[in-house]
């Protein structure tokens, strides 16, 4: 494990609504075959917020009102640099959904059991530590966590997450 090097900054954003929370299939690149919120990198000159926003009209044709709400920090196993990501949510959106050459955008269920044609969230295709903090995303909450994964591999070796308690 490298124990002290550089962090990348990352976005990834979720709009939930009715009920229902929007995911995207990773066509290509880091994370393939999974579905996860929408996001990037951060790049030279831009703030999060600004990327978090640039990262879902790419992905998802859409425009929201982000909000902040999580802040998580990953070491991979072999992997020199961190991953910082702040992860964002809107219950709103507009523009019309649309698939890229990134992401396939699909709507999912909260209720554990799905709900009419909607499929409950997927945790067993997405990676290991949304689990841990994304019911605190779906219930307005805030929060923070980390984890160590194995390299190359959607396990999780040692992990914490936590609600923020609000002061
Ligand atoms: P591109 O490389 O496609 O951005 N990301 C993660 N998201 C979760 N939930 N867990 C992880 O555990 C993640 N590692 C990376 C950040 C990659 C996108 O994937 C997210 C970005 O939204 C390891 O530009």
């Amino acid at each position: 494990w490298v124990r002290y090097s550089k962090t990348k900054i990352y976005t990834n954003c979720f709009i939930k609504q009715d009920g229902k929370l929007l995911l995207g299939y990773k066509k290509r690149g880091f994370g393939k075959d999974m579905y996860n919120g929408f996001g990037g990198k951060v790049e030279p000159g831009e703030s999060v917020s600004e990327a978090a926003h640039r990262e879902l009209k790419e992905e998802a044709g859409i425009e929201a009102p982000l909000r902040k709400c999580g802040t998580l920090l990953f070491v991979v196993d072999g992997v020199e640099e961190a991953f910082h990501i702040e992860v964002f949510v809107a219950d709103e959106y507009t523009g019309t959904i649309t698939e890229s050459d990134e992401m396939r955008p699909e709507w999912f269920s909260t209720n554990p059991n799905g709900e009419g044609d909607l499929k409950p969230i997927p945790y067993d295709k997405m990676w290991a530590d949304d689990i841990y903090w994304l019911y605190i995303l779906l219930a307005n909450g805030n929060f923070a966590g980390r984890a160590d994964f194995l390299a190359e591999e959607n396990t999780m070796v040692k992990y914490w997450f936590g609600k923020e308690e609000t002061p």
